[in-house]
């Protein structure tokens, strides 16, 4: 006899175990969640891509999610996780939520940057970047938050390869970027926003980080911005600031955010979830279920207003 343990939602779970949760999460809810590869890391790990939402065999807006972008966030990783296993379990009861699903798609990467992921499990728990090789030094990985075509390695970022925030040797350049900015060109069409979860700061970000100039959707942006935070700080008055990335956070080129934005994804935002810095990264697993909740509520908001407007 197997005896399966149910999927820890409250716990920090390496690759493996996401990934294998991915598969049979998605095999149990097949009305709500399919699921697809959309590529694989340097490395060969497979990048499975969840689309939650109820099959209707029409076409339906949709929003792009991921989580893990940087390896050591690892309140990002349970941040996806937490978010499919709440749309399942909630669709049917939660009229906000059956609505969503009802009307639109989620396509949730539960973890974009796996082999940072991996290594920050073996070997390194502060590791950032991807773990490429780079040519003529022995420092490995790119920042994937600067590697993307937006204002490419201009301001925030570095062109050496032993840096933190390395922007690769040309935007894309990282087959992680390749894998996820080809599938957002492909489905364009179809994607209304674009969220991509880090942390540490409480902070919803939105275009541009990589220059000063405001973004066309400026007071939109905000506003919405501001919705989102205000619905996240009813469950527990936790606090977030927003605004442009450049001028709230710092400068910096190359985000997978301003990236989608220039594209023409209008609703575009990068979170930075709990905690302010006094764990940082290390945040303890006992924060993960009220940083989840929380952050529900904001993902939530942002997606009602775009299936509304
Ligand atoms: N913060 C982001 C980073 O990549 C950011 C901030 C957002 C930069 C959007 C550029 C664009 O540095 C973390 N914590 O990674
Ligand atoms: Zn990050």
């Amino acid at each position: 006899m197997r005896v399966t343990k149910a999927h820890d939602y409250t716990k920090y779970n390496n690759w493996a175990t996401i990934n294998d949760w991915a598969i049979s999460i998605s095999s149990a809810n097949p009305s709500l969640i399919s699921r697809q590869v959309i590529g694989n890391t340097y490395e060969g790990r497979p990048m499975h891509l969840l689309t939650v939402g109820k099959k209707t065999g029409s076409a339906k807006p949709a929003v792009f999610m991921d989580c893990g972008f940087h390896a050591r966030e690892w309140i990002t990783h349970a941040f996806c996780q937490w978010f499919v296993n709440e749309a399942v379990s909630t669709y049917g009861s939660d009229p906000e939520m059956t609505n969503l699903l009802d009307r639109m798609d989620f396509f949730v990467l539960p973890v974009f940057n796996i082999d940072g992921y991996e290594y920050t499990w073996s070997s390194n728990r502060m590791w950032r970047k991807t773990r490429s090789k780079n040519s003529g030094t022995s420092c490995i990985g790119t920042d994937p938050n600067r590697n993307f075509n937006a204002g490419w390695c201009t301001t925030g970022a570095s062109s050496n390869p032993c840096s933190d925030t390395y922007c690769g040797s040309s935007p894309e350049s990282e087959i992680e970027s390749k894998n996820l900015a080809n599938f957002i060109r492909t489905n364009k069409s179809i994607i209304k926003a674009y969220m991509t979860v880090h942390s540490y700061s409480q902070l919803l970000l939105f275009p541009y980080s990589y220059k000063y100039g405001l973004a066309a959707d400026h007071s939109e942006l905000l506003s919405v911005s501001q919705g989102a935070i205000a619905a996240l700080r009813t469950l527990y008055g936790t606090k977030y600031t927003s605004g442009p990335g450049a001028t709230t956070i710092y400068p910096a080129a190359g985000g997978s955010d301003d990236w989608a934005y220039d594209l023409g994804v209008k609703y575009s935002y990068t979170f930075e979830l709990r905690d302010e810095g006094r764990y940082g990264f290390l945040l303890p697993e006992s924060q993960i279920k009220p940083t989840c909740e929380e952050t529900m509520l904001a993902v939530k908001y942002i997606a009602s207003y775009v299936l509304n407007n």
